[in-house]
């Protein structure tokens, strides 16, 4: 690794060059492609980002849970580099190649269940997100598909209908895809009833809704993130996903586990179905799978899968083999590193430190939660008032900022601080990194008690 993994801050952040860059953003960018943090990127490896300005930034994001082998990572550079050289395109539907056939065979051993797999790979998850729903539908005859409260599954337009939030993700951008009905989501620390009547009551809902508002034989598939990404990183009670999952199947519905952001080791399993023993028909993956490159994937029962007429699934780019061959090289180093067991330490050095923030904090820090290393808080305002307190998290992630530590927030409210770091950053920038966010946190709850 050419990049040394340590912090520096040369300039203010952004520094000069950044902020020129930005200008140039603003008139050539439409104003709908926002960026949380106008840091513009020249090299970035292990755990760190460098900017054009020479700061080194510390980075708790992975590009949104995509970069889980690390930036630039070695193994993915030599094989897209030897396979940019030999050929970069052909089209899969008109002469295949050997790189699509092999990540269609990883996903198969990797992916929940030991049952016969098919796959079929697209461009992005909410491309692979829409493939699910019509191999859902085409394979079952139905056309409802049942969502959650909080859930995120893209921005296209089935997918706008798919998410759950409005604002930023499909304000003003409908109408939107017919016969998408929602059921409430087990979120433990918002349930109602409180967190231990939670997984019951939860599934009661879910139940009411499908029976009441769908009808059971009319539903082609529940999709479901097995843990919420943009929502708010919800982590659904023990035993309430196999029971969904386990109902769905006496109906006759199809169980797709949206494991875009979960995927891939980061939660520490290779899924997060894997922690329950869920077997989902239909499992999206995209994000982590391919080191960086844009690759998604729609994997599923071989006979649910091969339902399809030939020719009903495809695209132009969809398993295009440079993206494979980085997907390759990156399970490849994900399997051979053993991230699923490095996400785990990392969940073991987050967690007593947000534990003792949190008891710092006990009227702001309301919840801590998640697994591996998809971790994070929900600000509250009020303690037991639960009041989410976006605010707060906004000038937390201000201060981090400045300080050069990349985070991101999420949340339905906009209240939960969350934690994505690249499976190969270093245990001294993690610590650096959690440094750094605890002093923000004291400074910004002290400012706005
Ligand atoms: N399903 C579970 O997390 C993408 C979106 C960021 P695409 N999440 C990050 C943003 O603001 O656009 C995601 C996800 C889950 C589907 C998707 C969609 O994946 O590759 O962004 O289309």
């Amino acid at each position: 690794m050419t990049l040394s993994q340590e912090r520096i801050l040369a300039t203010e952040i952004p520094g000069p060059r950044s902020r020129a860059l930005q200008e140039r953003k603003v008139a050539a960018v439409s104003a709908g492609v926002g960026t949380t943090l106008p840091v513009y990127v020249e090299q970035a490896g292990g755990g760190i980002l460098r900017d054009v300005d020479g700061n080194q930034l510390i980075d708790f994001g992975s590009g949104i849970a995509v970069t889980t082998v690390g930036n630039a990572a070695p193994r993915v550079v030599e094989a897209v580099q030897r396979q940019v050289a030999d050929f970069t395109h052909t089209c899969f539907m008109v002469t295949p190649y050997e790189e699509y056939v092999e990540v269609c065979e990883k996903l198969a051993e990797l992916t929940p269940g030991s049952h016969e797999k098919r796959s079929a790979l697209f461009n992005s998850g909410a491309e692979a997100v829409e493939n699910a729903v019509k191999v859902a539908r085409h394979h079952t005859g139905r056309d409802a598909i049942v969502v959650f409260d909080h859930a995120y599954h893209g921005r296209t337009n089935l997918t706008m209908a798919l998410t759950a939030k409005n604002m930023p993700y499909k304000h003003g951008f409908g109408p939107f895809a017919g016969e998408i009905y929602r059921a409430p989501m087990a979120y433990p620390y918002r349930w109602p009833g409180g967190p231990e009547a939670c997984a019951d009551e939860a599934f009661e809902a879910f139940v009411n809704t499908v029976h009441a508002q769908v009808g059971e034989d009319s539903c082609a598939a529940v999709l479901i993130e097995p843990i919420q990404g943009e929502g708010g990183f919800i982590v659904p009670p023990a035993g309430w996903l196999p029971r969904v999952a386990d109902w769905c199947r006496e109906q006759g519905i199809l169980f797709i586990a949206d494991e875009i952001q979960t995927g891939f080791a980061r939660t520490g399993d290779w899924f997060a179905s894997d922690h329950e023993g869920v077997v989902p028909d239909l499992v999206t993956t995209a994000k982590g799978m391919a080191g960086g490159l844009p690759l998604a994937a729609v994997t599923g029962r071989a006979e649910v899968m091969d339902s399809v007429h030939v020719g009903g699934l495809g695209g132009t780019y969809g398993g295009n083999p440079v993206a494979c061959a980085s997907a390759l090289a990156a399970m490849e180093t994900m399997q051979e590193l053993d991230l699923p067991a490095r996400a785990r330490e990392i969940e073991a050095i987050f967690v007593p430190r947000l534990q003792a923030l949190a008891q710092r904090h006990p009227e702001r820090v309301g919840d801590i939660r998640g697994r591996g290393a998809m971790l994070a808080v929900e600000l509250v305002s009020d303690g037991p008032g639960r009041t989410p307190d976006a605010a707060l998290a906004g000038a937390v992630h201000r201060a981090c900022s400045a300080e050069g530590l990349v985070t991101l927030t999420c949340g339905t409210f906009g209240n939960v601080f969350r934690f994505l770091p690249p499976l190969s950053i270093d245990d001294h920038l993690l610590s650096e990194g959690l440094d750094i966010f605890e002093a923000a946190f004291d400074r910004a709850a002290a400012g706005s008690q």
